[in-house]
């Protein structure tokens, strides 16, 4: 925009100086010519002025020499006249007298007709009155001659007529003189013009000469700077063209390139254009393109492109050709039109990219497309069957079978998931599965196996069948088995699992246990049940330091029980004495038979003494309690707190020892080791 406005702003200035040098030097031109004209008038005035002067001059002179000389001549003839006694001569001489006479009023009348001063009229007059009066002098002086009175008429002639005489000869000597001071007066006027054209001339001359000198110093002032633009522009226009020269270079490599003229003859093609059409610059040269015309197109695909480059618009399209061995190729086409002064294109430019392995790939593509297209629709309806069957299968499954993505959203869910979550399969898909169906609780560690699962496909539950807990629809928890597997889908892991309700079998699975931890005579926990709770409590013990005591019970003189009152009476025995002791044991801790008469009681978190203050007490309840039929019984208890990383063994044997010792020291006592 810049060099837009700059250039805009020097064409301006450079038409300005132009003008400037055309008016000035119009001007100086204008100037000299006036001043010569002028001065060559001057001259010629002047010239025609002393042409005049000497004219008149020479008239006039002539005129009154010849005035003064024919006075005096005449004077001369009278005299003559006069002192001659021979009277034919007298006559003769009369007669010239007389002549002369006409002579000097022709010289006379001569001068009267050239351009005279007042001063001269008024010497002519005076002259012409002197005259008049000489020439009544002279007559009365011929007449004398004629009558002959010689001595009167010379009298008359000293007396009168040559007095009369003189004065007409001074007057005409001063008419000469005054001719003479008009021509030296005119001489000096005509010196004095010449002079002024002179300075006139010289003035002029000096004026246009300034004029050019400022001229010639303005343009020089401008015209450097414009120069010195000018060679910056020029140095611009060096880079320029040498970069339209790369870019020209460039364009050859790459593209096909033509132009052409008005009508369509080709102008112009580059290298590239003659290799992949494969004919010669002068074949291309003043043919047009239909040299090339593959015939692939129809002719209103032609006569749309030249409509359009015909309206000075681009046009753009892929045109099939052929080159000169026939074979086609392909090139995507770009035609500029230029517009000429006339506002019509006169040249189009065609720059041409070579697309034929482009539409060679878009064949193969179009065709394997096609192919693949069938594949498609092959495979469609094989999986559509497959589906139908998938469908059935999975609809008739007696196992919930549930597909997640691995955005957790629910993309498959049978008939089966629906009675067994209470969800129908139109609220479950594409809602988020674990939220709904994990217990709360499960809820971080889920999160933390999904985000590994859809990272690898891998994970701790997956390709196995897991237990677990899940939640219904109505908020209630229940045990399920599931298999989950992973499949990749679009390149995405995503998850199957496979659930079934497993409610009944862990409750048979929890009968059998109890059944087979309890003992049957006093459904106390027996020692399998006993021996696993103490292996876990001490173990517990040994990792948080716990204290953990363990008492060993033993009923006392229990033979002689079954021996006083038989089998089931003692069998009586142990169920209430199992009762009794079970109403006084906390919560947390084991109550257990051990085997025969004899049971163990597991105290967590309670040492060696609050333990045996504890035992002590179940030692007077029993001895206190009254057995039916049997009355009163004691028991025996042996104690032992669990000491750090002891063996089990070894802790159960220092409580069976304890209970020796009670033993020992008499029955109904509690000791401790
Ligand atoms: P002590 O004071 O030294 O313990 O004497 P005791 O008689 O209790 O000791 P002993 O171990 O000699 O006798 C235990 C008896 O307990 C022997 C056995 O018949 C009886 N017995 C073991 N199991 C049962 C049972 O399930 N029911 C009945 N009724 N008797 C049992
Ligand atoms: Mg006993
Ligand atoms: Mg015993």
């Amino acid at each position: 925009m810049e060099k837009i406005i700059n250039s805009r702003g020097e064409n301006t200035e450079r038409r300005y100086v132009t003008r400037f040098i055309g008016l000035g030097f119009g001007v100086v031109i204008t100037l000299m010519l006036a001043l010569a004209a002028t001065t060559l008038m001057r001259l010629d005035r002047i010239k025609e002025n002393i042409r005049q002067i000497a004219e008149d001059h020479t008239i006039h002179a002539q005129m009154a020499h010849r005035m003064f000389d024919v006075a005096r001549e005449r004077t001369y003839l009278l005299f003559k006249i006069a002192n001659t006694d021979d009277l034919f001569l007298a006559d003769e001489l009369v007669m010239r007298y007389r002549g002369l006479e006409r002579e000097f009023n022709q010289a006379r009348q001569a001068i009267l007709k050239l351009h005279l001063v007042p001063d001269e009229l008024a010497l002519l007059e005076l002259q012409r009155q002197a005259g008049e009066k000489t020439a009544l002098y002279q007559e009365v002086v011929l007449d004398h001659v004629f009558a002959g009175r010689r001595e009167q008429a010379g009298a008359a002639l000293l007396k009168d007529a040559m007095p009369a005489q003189e004065v007409v000869l001074n007057a005409i000597d001063r008419i000469i003189d005054m001719q003479h001071q008009e021509v030296a007066q005119a001489s000096k006027k005509a010196s004095e013009h010449e002079h002024q054209a002179y300075l006139f001339l010289l003035i002029g001359t000096a004026v246009a000469t300034l004029l050019s000198g400022w001229i010639a110093f303005y343009v020089q002032g401008h015209m450097s700077g414009l120069m010195r633009r000018l060679s910056d522009k020029s140095e611009q226009l060096r880079l320029s063209l040498r970069d339209l020269e790369f870019q020209k270079q460039a364009l050859d490599e790459h593209a096909i390139v033509s132009i052409t003229d008005a009508r369509g003859h080709i102008v112009y093609v580059n290298d590239r254009f003659c290799a992949v059409s494969q004919y010669s610059r002068p074949e291309l040269i003043g043919s047009d393109h239909h040299i090339v015309n593959s015939g692939q197109h129809p002719k209103q695909f032609f006569q749309d492109m030249w409509r359009t480059i015909a309206s000075g618009q681009v046009w753009h399209g892929q045109v099939c050709n052929r080159r000169k061995d026939g074979s086609f190729y392909w090139v995507d086409t770009t035609i500029r039109p230029f517009i000429g002064d006339d506002g019509r294109p006169d040249r189009y430019i065609s720059i041409r990219t070579d697309i034929t392995t482009v539409k060679e790939a878009e064949t193969l593509l179009k065709f394997g497309n096609e192919e693949l297209e069938d594949m498609v629709a092959q495979r469609t309806a094989e999986l559509a069957e497959r589906e139908a069957v998938l469908q059935r299968i999975t609809g008739s499954a007696q196992d919930a079978i549930v597909m997640i993505d691995h955005n957790d959203r629910v993309t498959f869910w049978n008939a089966a998931a629906e009675r067994l979550f209470g969800y129908s399969q139109e609220e479950m898909l594409g809602q988020l599965l674990h939220p709904l169906l994990m217990p709360a609780a499960m809820k971080a560690r889920q999160e933390a196996a999904f985000s590994h699962f859809v990272a690898d496909g891998k994970g701790e539950l997956v390709d196995k069948t897991t237990e677990m807990s899940a939640r219904r629809r109505d908020g209630s928890e229940f045990p399920i088995d599931v298999s989950l597997s992973a499949v990749k889908i679009k390149g995405k892991w995503c998850g199957i699992g496979i659930a079934r309700d497993v409610t009944s079998r862990k409750q048979a699975e929890a009968a059998l246990q109890l059944l087979a931890d309890t003992d049957t005579l006093t459904r106390l926990p027996n020692r399998r049940k006993f021996d696993a709770v103490l292996s876990t409590e001490v173990s517990r013990a040994q990792r948080h330091a716990t204290p953990l005591t363990l008492v060993m019970l033993d009923i006392d003189h229990f033979k002689s029980v079954n021996d006083s009152y038989g089998h089931p009476i003692g069998d009586s025995v142990l169920i209430e004495l199992a009762r009794l002791v079970s109403s006084h044991i906390r919560a947390h801790d084991i109550f257990a038979r051990w085997g025969g008469e004899e049971f163990a009681i597991l105290a967590t978190h309670s040492d060696g003494e609050e333990t045996r203050h504890f035992a002590d007490k179940l030692r007077l309840l029993v001895a206190e309690h009254t057995f039916p039929s049997v009355g009163h019984l004691t028991i025996s208890l042996g104690l032992a707190t669990y000491q750090s990383d002891e063996r089990i063994e070894d802790f159960l044997a220092r409580a069976d020892k304890a209970l020796y010792v009670a033993k020992s020291e008499g029955r109904n006592r509690v000791e401790s080791l």
